[in-house]
């Protein structure tokens, strides 16, 4: 008498239908666990199942059975997809989709390496999120920013300025053209710069700004945190009129994300959404949690700006993985094609959810703006932190010399052609060249 079921959750000539969540794993199987078992394990976890047969199967159980339909190998290892009965999930909860897909499945001994790759959502489960407020259109409005990238910066040191050389550093951020301030990940409130002294002292630097420039200035303040303090924090913001709040979405949790979500409807807060910590699940190519998966859930939520990272900058990540980033958070339709991509990725229409912003930073000066911006087209922010304030004359020209890079690409010249009659920019391809660091 078989003491196990697990292959009862693996059936490729099963065709998902149109409610069925679908994901892309790759998976390796331990020693003595044959490809079947190994997907069926996978299946089964992350569904209805358990690692022996019971006495009691109610009908209903068949039908929160995940299938296991598509098994391929590649490399060292397979990819499979399993499609997963839309009645399993709670609807409009994250948290609860990551304790099915994304939970036990990943300690399983039968398996040596297992990955969440990509996700398809079904209409019948997007259709309980908003996705972003403003999107990119609406972010672009809300800045006055109409073709070119939108830019920011994160006062460096990363941590350690008072609220008032804080706000100091962002007014000569923005005089330098710059739109937006921006909080570094590991700074919210501390004993030498108090989120609240922070936010005020921006604000009025901002205000000043705004009136010296006749432009529109912003800022990207922390409030990562337990989630009734975010909550706090988001109603601080909006009454000094600022126009985003900032989140570490990974460290604070899809729960906190999606609550505060809501919360920034009610205060028309865009939400910036900082990566810090996803590399230490989406590095390993062979285990663990793909950026893209979270980029997903992240749109799907409803963040209106996301890091994906640079490919040329001091951070991981392959153009292949950075550009497909990028087509996950904008585009309304994707298809899975193979043909370039380092994976094959999922059907995903997403309807009623706007685009993301993506976000590119870490290691960006100047004379990398050119490969950025062949790489992601101008509808990214571009964060340039290290990359202005280490301009020889300071912040306000290191913002100059990154603007006037933006110019030149957008008049099809080169950086050193545009650098002839602009100093700033001179002065800071002098410096770092087109230097890519590590
Ligand atoms: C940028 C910075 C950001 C990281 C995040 O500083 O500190 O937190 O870029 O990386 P700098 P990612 O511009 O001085 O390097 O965007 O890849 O998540
Ligand atoms: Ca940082």
């Amino acid at each position: 008498m078989p003491f196990e079921w697990y292959t009862d959750f693996v059936n490729t000539s099963y065709r998902p239908n149109k409610t069925d969540l679908k994901c892309l794993f790759y998976f390796e199987p331990a020693k003595g666990i044959s490809v079947k078992e190994a997907v069926g394990r996978i299946a089964s976890e992350s569904s209805a199942g358990t690692w022996t047969t019971l006495a009691r199967m109610p009908k209903r159980i068949k039908g929160t059975m995940a299938t296991a339909f598509e098994i391929e190998k590649s490399g060292g290892g397979h990819y499979a997809k399993v499609a997963y009965p839309i009645d399993l999930w709670d609807p409009g909860n994250v948290p609860q989709l990551l304790s099915g897909i994304a939970g036990n499945i990943f300690g399983m001994k039968a398996l040596d390496n297992l990955r969440l790759v990509d996700v398809s959502l079904p209409q019948a489960y997007i259709r309980h999120f908003r996705g972003p407020q403003f999107g990119i259109d609406g972010l672009r409005k809300l800045l006055k920013v109409k073709k070119r990238p939108i830019t920011g910066a994160v006062p460096k040191p990363k941590i350690g300025f008072s609220a008032r050389e804080h706000a100091e550093v962002g007014y000569e951020t923005w005089m330098g053209g710059f739109e937006l301030l921006k909080d570094d990940e590991n700074l919210t409130s501390t004993s030498f710069n108090k989120f609240e002294e922070r936010i005020m002292l921006c604000a009025k630097m901002r205000d000043k700004a705004e009136k010296e420039t006749g432009d529109r200035k912003s800022a990207l303040l922390n409030i990562t945190g337990p989630t009734d303090v975010m909550i706090k924090r988001a109603r601080m913001l909006h009454d000094l009129g600022w126009e985003y709040a900032m989140i570490d979405v990974v460290t604070c949790g899809a729960a906190g994300v999606q609550t505060l979500r809501e919360i920034c409807q009610d205060y028309h807060l865009a939400i910036h959404a900082h990566r810090a910590m996803h590399a230490s699940f989406d590095r390993n190519p062979k285990h663990g949690i793909s950026m893209l998966f979270l980029a997903k859930m992240m749109r799907l939520i409803g963040v209106d700006q996301l890091h994906i990272g640079t490919v040329v900058g001091k951070l991981v990540g392959t153009k292949g993985e950075v550009m497909n980033l990028e087509k996950e958070l904008t585009a309304r339709v994707l298809r899975g094609e193979k043909t370039g991509h380092e994976f094959p990725l999922l059907n995903q229409k997403w309807n009623h959810i706007k685009p993301v912003l993506p976000t590119s930073s870490g290691g960006v000066h100047p004379g990398l703006l050119p490969e950025i911006f062949d790489i992601l087209g101008y509808d990214i922010l571009l964060l340039v932190s290290g990359g202005i304030h280490g301009h020889p004359k300071g912040t306000r020209a290191g913002a100059k010399a990154a603007m006037q890079a933006i110019e030149a690409h957008m008049v099809h010249t080169s950086l050193e052609e545009y650098a002839k009659k602009h100093i700033e920019l001179r002065q800071a391809l002098e410096k770092w060249g087109h230097k890519h660091p590590r």
